[in-house]
């Protein structure tokens, strides 16, 4: 794994009361107070996803140094909410119990402001409550845990280390009488060793006490959570980054209202559009807090070869015919003129080119080097996407795309210009943007240019003029198709919302027979797109433009 930090390192650590100097984060819990040890805010520890689950799941006891506990719990504070601290006179530890978030507002808390909503939004919550409590002891220095402590016996009263817990995975079968001794090794003034934590699962457990409590793991996933609410650590990024108090501090809170109503889509239709704007909002704070993880990947390159279906559809198409489409197989450009050809069914060669390198045979046709260009006999071509599927159609041959009436074609030609104009712009603006505030704006833009189509094309659809797939679609399937595959694992860029218009419109375009013949593996477009999303120096003339704000080439 990449390590920007090691937990025991001081350079990135940030002491909770630093944070509570900073104001944005009035809305964070005090919980910090509750433990004696100060958290650590570190953004990358090792292994982070893996401590993550751990700590989400802890389907079982967890045995945790003072330091691991202080580098890893500000991760995932967010699933819990404390419920309440217990200390003993005469046991030499703190116990602490946290609910699972998700367990639903408590009878007789606050509810909602809004009278209107109260009473649907409370049948909603009630139905999905997770019943999860853990409780985390927190020792006290000097002295260990019962069960550490009979491993260490076994051991032959040999030094502890501070990785004792991993160093004994056999220790967390047991769910028995986990309170400790004082050590005979650490007395308890050694206040040079660490501190050890533990923290079980206790829904369903007799001591929690609860006759209603039943047993069990989270109902929920840990993404789910991370939607509701954000950790402590996430939160420290976002104030440093100086995002606005809007975007941090009121989105978990409506968020966690909306959320409460997904599997009611009834109840959500009015709020549809703020919801898909929370939804960019948080999954773009989210996707930004895990590329931590990305910084010491080695870099990807654009791909030179098709893969899975299209990589078929190379191989089929490889013969020498009259018309010939060079193209490059990450290119939306290309797979525009691509499935235009497949829909109609004409012979073709597809002739693979890296425009990047420019090939002599590439400039011949296409002065700037761009794909994709077309060859038609030995003597004639151009290039140019939309031109090129202009011709195709102008050539006669089979299924035409475009409607046959003037007045249709028009309003065709109209919405292809709006592509053309608005949606490919705010795609790119939105894909090579590294500020995250700003990505969160031009998620927006770009969400209104692809809303704006949708509520342009035929009401029933699925496809922009009815049943069958036509002109408007083709021209923008490639950067529909790479919503999933680009912008949401870059960008967070949220999947349809069930059952609407669009996400109908999405799905018809996924499946259509023509559009996957030309798409190649999610990996292809994610490996070729990683220059689109660092904003990399030089990576094409379409970059360039984006960056100066010109138009497209
Ligand atoms: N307006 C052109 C744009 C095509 C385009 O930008 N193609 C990219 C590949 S996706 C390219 O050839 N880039 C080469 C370069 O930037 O030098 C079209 O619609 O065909």
């Amino acid at each position: 794994m990449h390590h920007h930090s090691h937990p025991v390192s001081n350079s990135n650590v940030h002491q909770v009361q630093a944070l509570a100097e900073t104001p944005q984060l009035d809305e964070i819990e005090t919980y910090q107070l509750k433990f004696e040890s100060p958290m650590k805010l570190i953004e990358n520890p090792p292994d982070l996803q893996t401590w993550r689950e751990r700590l989400f799941n802890v389907d079982e006891p967890i045995f945790l140094t003072e330091d691991e506990f202080q580098t890893y719990f500000p991760h995932v504070d967010n699933v819990y909410s404390h419920r309440s601290t217990q200390t003993y006179k005469l046991k030499p530890f703190v116990s602490h119990y946290w609910n699972c978030r998700l367990k639903g507002r408590p009878p007789g808390t606050a509810k909602s402001l809004d009278p209107a909503r109260k009473k649907r939004r409370r049948v909603a919550r009630e139905r999905d409550l997770c019943g999860v409590k853990i409780k985390i002891v927190e020792y006290d220095r000097g002295t260990i845990p019962q069960e550490l402590e009979q491993q260490h016996k076994c051991l032959g009263h040999q030094t502890v280390s501070r990785d004792m817990a991993s160093a004994f995975p056999g220790l967390v079968q047991s769910h028995t009488g986990i309170w400790m001794t004082p050590s005979p090794v650490y007395g308890p003034q050694d206040t040079s060793v660490s501190k050890w934590f533990s923290i079980q699962r206790i829904n369903g457990k007799k001591e929690n006490g609860n006759t209603d409590s039943v047993p069990g793991p989270h109902k929920h996933s840990i993404e789910e959570s991370d939607r509701i609410k954000k950790n402590s650590v996430f939160r420290l990024l976002v104030s440093k980054n100086g995002k606005s108090r809007r975007s941090t501090h009121l989105t978990p809170f409506f968020a966690a209202r909306l959320l409460g109503s997904v599997r009611f889509p009834i109840l959500l239709a009015r709020s549809i559009q703020s919801y898909c704007d929370i939804t960019i909002t948080l999954r773009t704070l989210i996707r930004n807090m895990s590329d931590a993880n990305h910084g010491m990947q080695q870099k990807k390159t654009y791909a030179q070869k098709a893969t899975g279906e299209a990589l078929s559809t190379v191989q089929s198409h490889s013969s020498e015919t009259a018309l010939k489409l060079y193209g490059a197989c990450f290119c939306p450009f290309v797979q525009r003129a691509w499935i235009a050809l497949e829909i109609k069914r004409v012979p073709y060669q597809y002739i693979e080119v890296d425009p990047y390198k420019k090939p002599q045979s590439l400039l011949d046709i296409s002065p700037k080097g761009l794909v994709p260009a077309i060859r038609h006999g030995p003597e004639w071509s151009i290039n140019d996407s939309a031109i090129i599927m202009e011709y195709l159609e102008d050539l006669g041959q089979g299924t035409p795309l475009l409607p046959s009436t003037p007045q249709q074609k028009a309003h065709s030609r109209l919405w292809t210009l709006h592509v053309h104009s608005k949606i490919i712009p705010a795609f790119y603006r939105y894909l090579q943007e590294q500020d995250g505030e700003k990505q969160i704006q031009y998620a927006k833009e770009f969400k209104e240019t692809v809303i704006t189509l949708v509520d342009a094309a035929d009401q029933h659809g699925p496809f922009f003029l009815g049943p069958e797939i036509s002109f408007v679609d083709v021209q923008v399937a490639p950067w529909v198709i790479r919503m999933r595959r680009v912008l949401s694992p870059y960008r967070g860029w949220p999947d349809p919302e069930p059952g609407t218009r669009y996400a109908r419109w999405v799905d018809a375009i996924e499946h259509h027979k023509a559009v996957q013949a030309t798409t190649s593996t999610d990996d292809l477009y994610l490996d070729s797109y990683e220059r689109y999303a660092e904003n990399r120096p030089n990576t094409s003339q379409l970059a360039d433009a984006i960056n100066t704000g010109r138009g497209l080439p």
